[in-house]
């Protein structure tokens, strides 16, 4: 229990308002877990997954499958503050309309209080939130993917903490029957940066519920990373070994299906290196005393996308959700397990699939939403770094940034200087594919892959970035790298194997941070020098490497301009150094 004034008047104040049956205060345990579990179970929610101990089978409402970007809200004072990449609204009226749905909406259900930390319980670069709920699968999931409970308002005292308000808006008054995934056509998914508070309604799914991720691990940590002078990151962290023994430290931000799990749990194809992951979607860094950026997980576990994962693929993350994990969107097989496409390379020849529906191969639809996801716990991840829940993070020696680009975007490009990097980061951005809805090789800008998670305007953020390089001085800050695995040949096939075989780029990122590694300079960066690359035992043609790394004039002047045009939208608030980086690159490519 807790004597935190402020966390008592907050829950009674919420309680008022939603009306709930019963209030219960998480403590984490195992008892607990169970306990909801077992409701699940009772009611045919949750189906036991016979292959995985304590593992469990749930589909949700087919309505509510994935993050909503259109509903998702950043409520500041004022609206230039929200930026030209974030929807508004004052936070008066938000509240308003807010309170009007709240207002009974947990009627003939608990309310849950959750308290949780994001990051190792009692590190400084960690921060505390109470997350109150009317999902029982909330508070299961929470469990996964936060440290949570009593050890956390033990820690907390009567400190300071994020209020995190969610409800699945489906109160069951007058009698009204629960449903199996309850949820409201009408979602609200708030950020009031100001107040640093995060009001989430009307969806039961991912990141709209689970608000310690992107609600707060990113849309109110960016907020408090930029008033406190530390970073708040959609970033993987991963430990590289090379055979030396000498361990550095990773972090990568990608836009999303560039493949950031499997490059955070890499098994590397070349022998004598090891990767073992610290995080594979958030990264809070923070200054240490001697200069250099220290790095935690602020989650515990992941919530990784199932479809495309397979053995072959990725099996560290097949190996972490064995047991103990949540399996939301997936199908369900004859003989009592998961699958999902891409699991193995033979389809089952029936399953039960995502909307509970008789499956075949023959069916001529996918057995699992493309947006499936299980939920495992961190510490299951085979290859989970020794210093993972490290109090005091761990030192980061170099940043990625990458993008699906199928020309011009060579494999690896070192940053001249730290604005140069920031430069990098703002240009992140994939090309739709055919899949995508609009023409096929339009670029989709997706600036340090925070474009729908950074909780104000993006041109001060870029603002920020640039002021984190002052802090420090230049050899202890990251080098900045930006990659891409997806460039094509002129016969439109992918050059570069990907998976296993993207060590061999991260060799020569820690070859560059010792400063061994051999390079050339280009209009537009370091890239490695003819034989620098490792590519011993590659099935890879010499036209094909040449073309990995080749830079046409055109191409990079039509990208500056498209960079410019872009850079636009940000008005007076973006920084001056990203057009003098601009400018340097055109200079060098007209040289
Ligand atoms: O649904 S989540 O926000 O947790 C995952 C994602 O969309 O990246
Ligand atoms: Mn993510």
């Amino acid at each position: 229990m807790t004597k935190n004034k402020k966390l008592l008047q907050w829950v009674d104040e919420i309680a008022k308002m939603t009306q709930p049956d019963k209030i219960h205060w998480c403590d984490g345990s195992e008892e607990e877990n169970n306990m909801l579990i077992k409701g699940y179970v009772d009611t045919g929610v949750f189906t036991p997954i016979l292959k995985r101990p304590n593992s469990y089978w749930v589909v949700s409402d087919p309505k509510d499958v994935a993050r909503v970007e259109d509903r998702t809200f950043i409520c500041s004072e004022k609206e230039i503050d929200a930026g030209p990449t974030n929807h508004w609204m004052a936070p008066k009226e938000m509240k308003k309309i807010l309170t009007g749905l709240y207002t009974g909406c947990m009627k003939g259900r608990t309310m849950y209080v959750i308290p949780f930390s994001m990051g190792p319980l009692g590190s400084n670069i960690s921060h505390i939130g109470i997350e109150i709920t009317d999902s029982p699968y909330v508070v299961i999931n929470m469990r996964i993917m936060t440290r949570m409970g009593q050890k956390v308002l033990d820690v907390l005292g009567d400190g300071e903490f994020v209020p995190c308000l969610h409800s699945v808006g489906y109160p069951l008054a007058d009698g009204k029957k629960d449903v199996a995934w309850p949820c409201n056509d009408e979602k609200y998914i708030c950020h009031f940066p100001e107040e640093r508070s995060i009001w989430s309604y009307g969806s039961g799914y991912g990141g709209n519920a689970l608000l310690g991720k992107k609600c707060f691990a990113l849309r109110i940590a960016s907020v408090l990373a930029r008033d406190g002078g530390w970073l708040a990151e959609h970033m993987l962290i991963l430990g590289i070994t090379p055979p030396n023994g000498e361990k550095k430290y990773i972090a990568a931000a990608f836009p999303s299906a560039c493949g950031k799990t499997n490059l955070a749990m890499l098994t590397p194809s070349i022998p004598g290196w090891k990767v073992e992951t610290v995080g594979d979607d958030i990264a809070w860094m923070k200054f240490g005393q001697d200069g250099r950026l220290y790095a935690i997980n602020p989650e515990a576990g992941f919530f990784g996308v199932a479809p495309g994962t397979s053995m072959k693929t990725n099996a560290n993350a097949m190996l972490s959700c064995e047991s103990n994990s949540i399996f939301t969107n997936v199908a369900f097989t004859d003989d009592g397990d998961v699958w999902w496409e891409g699991m193995t390379d033979e389809k089952p020849k029936h399953l039960i699939d995502w909307n509970k529906k008789d499956w075949t191969p023959e069916s001529g639809r996918p057995s699992s939403h493309p947006n499936s996801r299980f939920t495992a716990p961190a510490r299951q991840c085979p290859v989970i770094d020794p210093k993972w829940e490290d109090p005091k993070g761990v030192p980061i020696s170099a940043f990625l940034f990458g993008g699906r680009r199928a020309t011009f975007t060579p494999l690896i490009n070192e940053a001249y200087d730290w604005n140069h990097g920031v430069y990098m980061g703002s240009a992140c951005a994939s090309e739709t594919t055919a899949a995508a809805a609009g023409a096929v090789g339009t670029l989709r800008h997706d600036p340090f892959a925070m474009l729908p998670f950074c909780g104000y305007h993006m041109g001060d953020y870029f603002g920020h970035w640039i002021q984190i390089g002052k802090m420090s001085t230049a050899d202890k800050l990251p080098k900045i790298f930006f990659v891409n695995w997806f460039r094509k040949n002129d016969k439109g096939k992918f050059i570069w194997p990907g998976y296993g075989d993207n060590i061999r780029a991260l060799k020569w990122v820690i070859e560059r941070v010792n400063g061994t590694g051999k390079f050339v300079e280009t209009p537009i960066g370091r890239l490695p020098a003819e034989g620098a690359l490792d590519i011993e035992g590659l099935d890879i043609s010499p036209e094909d490497l040449k073309k990995l790394f080749s830079i046409e004039k055109e191409s990079g002047l039509a990208e500056v301009a498209e960079m410019r045009e872009y850079y636009k939208k940000f008005g007076d608030r973006l920084p001056k150094e990203l057009g003098v980086e601009l400018d340097k690159i055109e200079a060098r490519l007209k040289k």
